[in-house]
């Protein structure tokens, strides 16, 4: 069976100022192109089809368009809801669709009911994952300790209770969204940590022969059974060296996995320069990128007047401006972007604390600043979950 997986779809976000629904529809084009011309079996999509719980009228649009050609394509689709979809508003329709071959998985109670494709040799359960947020989800599973290793564990529990009475030579595709240990990220997914934990180890998913998986925007394998699609499209300057794509995956009879990489459109090319204002508009090595979308660094050690408009003379698609003095050597770095970069909200409240005490936080101190982060941050996924 060959099937097609992709993910991180946002529709409805936009890059910078970019309005990317030309770039989104232009990708689902793409998709079904592809479709077409690989002979694909299925289709899944491993969460955040759009990117907010209310998305804007035209992705709302889009996506039923989408819709509407993949059951065109008679390709059976399965699809599941991602942190930034509202799986309930996704949901609204799902029984429905089901028949015209959209199989459209948002409701944690179903983890355990796949959707059951054949081939030429015997079954394949796809089995729909939605993002499990651990608070909202652990009376579902039972579990006493919201967590994300704890819920999906629990969720896989039940695709492998499941998968142990079927016939044998089923093979199985389990789809999820969730941040997988040794994957890496960029900067536009959201933060999903919980109890100082964002990261679930690939071993919950023992047992299935592929695992779609959505959420972080980067393609990537963390095995060979294992693999993020990416997002199509970027949706940040960090993404500027990814390249876009969708897995192409072959499950044999056996249940072995081959994969191959198809290359999404480049709407336009991401640059992140860095210099003096004078370097980055004199620099013939920086022709390539005039084109491009550019992130640009200025180091000038005075703010230049107007850089935005001087920039855009060369670079017209200049979306985004930093300023990075360089400071003569022993001058402390007094870059307040550098000095936060990589840095993770706890780790700067502590260094607030240290800084303005004089000393750090103690254990029982640490543990009161993650319950703060984690309850403002359940505060705003819930809001965008229940919504
Ligand atoms: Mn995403």
């Amino acid at each position: 069976m060959r099937i097609l997986h992709t993910s991180d779809w946002h529709l409805g976000r936009a890059f910078h100022r970019v309005n990317m629904l030309g770039a989104q529809a232009g990708f689902i084009e793409h998709l079904v192109d592809t479709v077409r011309e690989h002979r694909v079996d299925a289709v899944v999509v491993s969460g955040d089809v759009y990117d907010r719980a209310v998305p804007p009228l035209a992705a709302v649009e889009l996506f039923d368009d989408a819709l509407h050609r993949l059951a065109d394509l008679g390709v059976p689709t399965v699809m599941i809801s991602g942190n930034h979809d509202s799986a309930r508003r996704l949901g609204v329709g799902a029984g429905l669709i089901d028949r015209a071959g959209i199989h459209l998985r948002t409701d944690p109670a179903g983890c355990g009911t796949p959707v059951v494709l054949a081939d030429a040799h015997a079954d394949v359960a796809f089995y729909g994952l939605p993002y499990l947020e651990p608070a909202l989800v652990k009376a579902e599973f039972g579990v006493e300790k919201a967590g994300h290793e704890t819920v999906l564990a629990a969720a896989m529990d039940r695709v492998r209770a499941d998968l142990a009475d079927r016939p044998r030579g089923t093979r199985s595709v389990v789809l999820a969204h969730a941040f997988v240990t040794g994957g890496e990220q960029s900067d536009s997914e959201r933060d999903i940590t919980v109890g100082g934990v964002a990261a679930v180890p690939s071993g919950v998913f023992d047992g299935v022969d592929y695992v779609a998986l959505g959420h972080l925007h980067g393609c990537q394998t963390l095995t060979g059974r294992v693999r993020y699609s990416g997002s199509p499209l970027p949706y940040s300057f960090s993404e500027h060296r990814h390249r876009k794509s969708m897995w192409l995956v072959d499950l044999d009879a056996e249940g072995a996995v081959a994969a191959e990489r198809v290359d999404c459109p480049v709407p336009r090319a991401l640059a992140r320069l860095r210099g003096t204002l004078e370097e980055l508009l004199a620099d013939p090595e920086l022709t390539g990128h005039e084109d491009a979308w550019v992130e640009a660094t200025l180091t000038d050690p005075v703010r230049p007047d107007d850089p935005m408009a001087r920039l855009a003379e060369r670079f017209p698609h200049t979306l985004s401006l930093v300023f990075d003095p360089e400071r003569a050597p022993g001058e402390p770095d007094a870059s307040y972007a550098r000095r936060l970069a990589d840095r993770s909200d706890q780790q700067i409240a502590e260094d607030f604390v240290a800084h303005v005490r004089g000393a750090g936080p103690d254990p029982n101190e640490q543990g009161v600043l993650r319950d703060a982060f984690d309850a403002v941050r359940a505060d705003d996924t819930l809001r965008e979950v229940a919504r």
